[in-house]
């Protein structure tokens, strides 16, 4: 047996015994995949014209989540993922995080991989981070990721890396310029494989895969595209290409972890971050409206749960999650406990004995600064949205994809009660015919009201401009 001594990101200094090569832990891996704008309708488990096999195969050897919450933007979703709280505490709740602007999570709230850090994981980010880079203190090497290779930004070009005049590509804090007409699922790919071979400490491994698929823009090597050589409209044809470049790429990754005899102790979990953007193709079809919206079709996920852990598998699940209740549900799975006052709870014994959801209620969103007042809330059975709830409002079907689903004209405001068991495809205001209702609703959501943080909104700022950074997006200048 070997000692070796590891310096943590924290700087404290830590002894562990291990074997190189070796599994050497009984705490189990954790391999947290987040899809960027992947649709309800976008998955193989849901619709069988989606060519999704690897992750079909997950879903339905693990449990298939059909009830689980996320945000109906990158940003808050992203926030709720890192700190177990609704974004609306957090001052996340608006929207998706510009270039130029001058803004992060706020620095007091602890991320994910920090506490796991603590239990003694080795902890990695490959893909999207878009929770802030104008500081290095918002950066994920700063925020308890031993390793990052990735973009800060809300999507970039697929080939040369770069978004808004910039060039966005990072391993850790050096920019990478050698990657320039290689399609990012590939390389991404191969450093997670990588981190999965040189894990020679035997050291749980926390890898935290924000896919840069399926955001636009619409680019995909031919060969996936050519996998839909029936679909008629070119758009739609390329995004299912993505998620099927998606789909081979996480094959890879579970065939490393079998490679190095890890697979065994691994738990995945597989969530898109927010609901298909209709204008760029994704689709939640049967569900209501889409990305940035508070409709259904904006903010149930697409997910599932596998791993050996689990007692209770090969079914779908209706318990009420939320995206908030990831970090303690990772951190129970870890052997660790979370902070109790943080808004997510653990839903381990829902995952892995199939127990009722802890949760009863959750918030969609509270903001009240885009295009004007917005409020949503789940209690039980019911759904409550007060004024802005995003568009588009309606029902997509895939082969249906126009112009006229652009999320253009008025904002659509109101007030909207709905029994999502009876009517989970929002056809049915009940706001006239349930009155006491409704005003139940309403008082439970101004409650929830009196505790939202202002959003951090920030003015863009010139200083952050990559011209003034070597032509790359660069932290310094917040
Ligand atoms: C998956 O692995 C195969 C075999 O190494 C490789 O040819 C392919 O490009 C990989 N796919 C992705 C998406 O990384
Ligand atoms: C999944 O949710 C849909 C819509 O709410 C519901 O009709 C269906 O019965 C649920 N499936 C399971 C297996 O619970
Ligand atoms: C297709 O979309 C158009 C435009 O939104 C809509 O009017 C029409 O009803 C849709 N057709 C179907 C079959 O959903
Ligand atoms: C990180 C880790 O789990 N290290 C363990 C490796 O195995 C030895 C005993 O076999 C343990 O003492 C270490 O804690």
């Amino acid at each position: 047996m070997q000692w070796l001594v590891l310096f943590l990101a924290t700087g404290s200094l830590v002894a562990v015994s291990a074997q190189p090569g070796s599994e050497n832990t009984t705490l189990p891996h954790i391999i947290f995949i987040v899809a960027d704008d992947l649709g309800w309708n976008d998955v193989g488990w849901h619709n069988p014209d989606v060519k999704t096999p690897v992750l079909d195969q997950l879903a339905h050897e693990g449990v298939i989540l059909n009830q689980s919450y996320v945000n109906y933007v990158c940003t808050p979703s992203r926030t709720a993922f890192m700190t177990g709280y609704f974004p609306y505490h957090v001052g996340m709740q608006h929207m998706a995080m510009l270039p130029e602007q001058p803004s992060g999570v706020p620095s007091h709230f602890t991320f994910l991989p920090e506490k796991l850090k603590e239990l003694g994981y080795s902890t990695h980010v490959v893909g999207k981070w878009h929770l802030g880079f104008c500081n290095w203190n918002y950066t994920p090497t700063y925020r308890g990721f031993d390793s990052f290779y990735g973009f800060y930004n809300g999507q970039d070009d697929y080939y040369q890396h770069t978004v808004a005049g910039g060039l966005d590509l990072r391993d850790g804090k050096e920019v990478v310029k050698t990657r320039n007409g290689e399609y990012s699922t590939y390389f991404f790919t191969d450093r997670i494989v990588d981190i999965i071979e040189k894990n020679p400490l035997g050291l749980p491994l926390f890898l935290y895969l924000p896919f840069q698929n399926v955001h636009e823009p619409l680019q995909v090597p031919k060969r996936f595209e050519d996998m839909y050589a029936n679909v008629q409209n070119e758009n739609r044809r390329i995004f299912l290409g993505m998620v099927s470049a998606m789909d081979e790429a996480i094959g890879n990754v579970t065939m490393a972890m079998k490679k190095a005899g890890l697979w065994d102790n691994t738990l995945l979990i597989f969530t898109a971050d927010n609901g298909g953007w209709p204008l760029f193709s994704g689709n939640n079809f049967p569900l209501r409206g889409g990305k940035i919206t508070l409709w259904e079709g904006g903010t149930r996920a697409a997910a599932f749960v596998h791993g050996k852990m689990l007692q209770k598998t090969g079914y779908t699940s209706d318990e009420m999650i939320h995206a908030v209740d990831w970090f303690p549900t990772i951190l129970a799975a870890a052997g660790g406990t979370a902070d109790p006052s943080i808004d997510g709870v653990s839903q381990l014994d829902t995952l892995v004995s199939g127990q009722p959801s802890p949760r009863t209620e959750f918030v969609y969103n509270i903001d009240d600064v885009f295009p004007t007042k917005q409020g949503a809330i789940r209690v039980g059975d019911y759904k409550l949205i007060e004024g802005y709830a995003g568009k588009p409002d309606t029902w997509i079907r895939p082969d249906n994809l126009t112009d006229s689903h652009h999320d253009i004209g008025d904002p659509i405001t109101g007030t909207w009660l709905f029994n999502l068991k009876d009517d989970p495809t929002e056809h049915h205001n009940l706001a006239d015919t349930m009155p006491d209702k409704l005003k139940e609703m309403q008082g439970k959501l101004e409650d929830y009201r009196k505790t939202m943080v202002p959003a951090i909104w920030p003015k863009n700022d010139p200083k952050g401009n990559p011209r003034h950074w070597d032509g790359a997006w660069s932290p310094g200048w917040c």
